[in-house]
């Protein structure tokens, strides 16, 4: 079961290459026309939609994240050391274990984690630093601050 669904996922995004393909071979060899329907070339964008960002701030010896609750969902953790030693941030929890790269004073990198809901620790995984301070806890789902997006009476399929 999960194979047939897997297996039409990857169909659909070879589908998607391809029409990508074509559309870029048509747009070369338009030179007029002037359809008016500019139903191709959706806008390029670097980020998907939908996938939050959140900085995360490690110093000697404390982890600032620019929020704390979250709801399930995609987010890219933008980590940034900003201390005098070596860190990295590691999210722990329901959707498994992330670890950024370790990062030298001043350098930054991005985690890309996919949140489901329930607690998560993050934390230094490098040397002590964890006991030092360097810890905290995020809350996904459940009591997070009110979102108005996704209307409950949507389309019921
Ligand atoms: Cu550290």
């Amino acid at each position: 079961m999960t194979r047939t669904l897997i297996r039409g996922r990857v169909g659909r995004v070879g589908l998607g290459l391809a029409a990508a393909a074509l559309a870029g071979g048509l747009a070369a060899c338009g030179g007029g026309g002037g359809g008016g329907s500019a139903t191709t070339a959706p806008p390029a964008r670097s980020a998907e939609p939908g996938v939050t960002q959140v900085n995360a701030d490690l110093t000697d010896f404390h982890i600032a994240l620019s929020q704390k609750t979250f709801k399930a969902g995609a987010y890219t953790f933008l980590v940034k050391n900003d201390g005098h030693h070596d860190h990295a941030l590691e999210i722990e929890g329901p959707g498994g274990e992330h670890r950024s790269q370790t990062l030298a004073p001043g350098a930054s990198a991005k985690l890309n984690v996919t949140l489901k809901s329930g607690s998560y620790e993050v934390y230094c995984p490098v040397d002590g630093h964890k006991d030092l301070g360097m810890k905290t806890e995020i809350t996904v789902g459940g009591a997070t601050a009110p979102v108005n997006e996704t209307p409950s009476t949507s389309n019921g399929y």
